[in-house]
């Protein structure tokens, strides 16, 4: 169902006429009222009134992370704090965290993009949503909670963790619909099998998973296993959180990217040229709605491409690709450049092992050495050593042959790998540079 049927269906040069309009109020409003933009802007030798037609945002300056960094923890905020309502901050793996602020309005863009994207899911105000994101500073939480009641469904606020009382509530409460991380969703459907429990006893249907790469062998897993529907979701807490773009289960290829509300655009990241659609690259968003805390041409790491050809759902908004990695979890591996995805694909087309795992990157003798540690499945997992040996270089083979790179292949006993609540932890680096 199309949550939003005039917005989300509005023909191509509607769209246009709309996102030039609302990007040159962003433009205007955020050089009056955020230094670091009038600054940004000053230097790049923007004019009031110069962005006559959309092809100017790539005259633009770009916003990076580093910039909201500088800018911590309220720099960018485009309004006075009475007007701010909510605060989330994304932890990021080093020194402060991100942070982004909501006034009221919104609050209410980001339920209306969160109930499309529940929507796009099969999601009805009939539906029991159990929300497996992690409730908090993460924005995956309380974002898909406003949109579930939004749409008017009941939602089990219920947060990551505990599997057993998640498998206890959704037997009970009969829910219908699962909101999480992909791993953690995977990480239930194994709880589920250790208690015995029947996914196809559930009343179960739909997942909307995301806030982390995955790949589509996991997603033909989790559907498996789960016995649901499941769709990607994506978004970012600078952006707005989840909600920036979605899947639908009509074709489950591409996700609709909310253009009434953010233009993306694909650069290359070594350049910062605008690439056509089509190519790949790296995201970058600009928000043309967005009150407290607009961004202009913020650049996500996030590789993808944009799929211009209409959708048979019938929305009309541009697919990105599902995520393929992020430039900063880019392994280069003897010049070759690699993200986990890539590995987790060629993983899961090898019977007897399992899409839980983790690539452990060193370095020896000034080389990138890294070991993928995976895990097998019960049944085959046998003292056997000659066994999994045969299977370890088979793996090990399928990884050259199809990403011509060389790495070792540690076949671990099931469940040694540590499962997350939220996003899973695929590198560990162990280098020191
Ligand atoms: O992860 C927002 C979110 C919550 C999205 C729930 C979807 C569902 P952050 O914590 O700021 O926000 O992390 C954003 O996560 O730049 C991507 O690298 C990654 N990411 C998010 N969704 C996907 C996805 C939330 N569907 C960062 N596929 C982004 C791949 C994703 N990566």
């Amino acid at each position: 169902m199309i949550w939003n049927e005039e917005f989300e269906t509005l023909p191509r040069e509607a769209i246009e006429a709309l996102q030039l309009k609302r990007l040159r109020g962003l433009v205007d409003r955020v050089y009056g009222t955020v230094p670091f933009y009038r600054e940004r802007l000053d230097d790049s030798g923007y004019r009031p009134g110069d962005i006559r037609s959309l092809s100017d945002l790539s005259r633009l300056p770009f916003t990076t992370k580093a910039d909201l960094r500088d800018t911590y923890p309220f720099g960018m905020f485009a309004v006075p704090m009475e007007r701010v309502v909510r605060i989330h901050a994304s932890s990021g793996t080093t020194g402060k965290p991100v942070v982004v602020g909501y006034t009221r309005r919104d609050i209410d863009t980001w339920a209306e993009l969160m109930a499309r994207t529940l929507s796009c899911g099969g999601t009805t105000k009939g539906d029991v949503v159990q929300n497996a994101y992690g409730y908090g500073l993460f924005t995956g939480g309380l974002g898909a909670h406003y949109g579930a009641e939004k749409i008017g469904a009941a939602v089990i606020p219920i947060s990551g963790g505990n599997s057993k009382r998640q498998i206890m509530l959704m037997q009970d409460f009969g829910s219908t619909v699962i909101t999480s991380t992909p791993s953690y969703a995977l990480n239930l459907a194994e709880v589920m099998a250790e208690e015995g429990v029947d996914p196809s006893s559930l009343k179960l249907r739909y997942g909307l998973f995301g806030a982390e790469p995955w790949s589509e062998g996991m997603r033909k897993e989790i559907e498996k296993k789960l016995r649901i529907d499941a769709i990607d979701i994506y978004g970012l807490s600078e952006v707005i959180g989840p909600g920036v773009a979605s899947e639908c289960l009509e074709t489950k290829h591409g996700l609709h990217v909310f253009e009434d509300h953010f233009i993306p655009e694909i650069i290359d990241p070594d350049t910062g040229k605008t690439l056509p659609y089509g190519e790949k690259g790296e995201l970058v968003f600009t928000t043309i709605t967005k009150e407290a805390f607009p961004v202009i041409r913020y650049r996500t790491r996030d590789i993808s491409r944009l799929i211009a050809e209409p959708c048979a759902c019938g929305r009309t908004h541009i697919r990105m690709e599902r995520i393929s990695g992020r430039s900063d979890d880019m392994l280069i591996i003897r010049g070759v450049n690699v993200f986990p995805s890539q590995i987790e694909t060629v993983l899961m087309t090898v019977k007897g092992v399992e899409p839980h795992y983790q690539l452990i990157v060193t370095r020896q003798e000034s080389l990138d050495v890294l070991e993928v540690q995976v895990e097998v499945d019960e049944s085959v997992f046998t003292d056997a050593v000659k066994g999994l040996e045969g299977l370890a270089r088979n793996v090990e083979r399928e990884i050259r042959d199809v990403l011509g790179i060389s790495c070792k292949v540690k076949l671990v006993e099931p469940k040694t790998i540590q499962r997350s609540d939220g996003k899973a932890k695929r590198i560990i680096d162990k280098r020191e540079i």
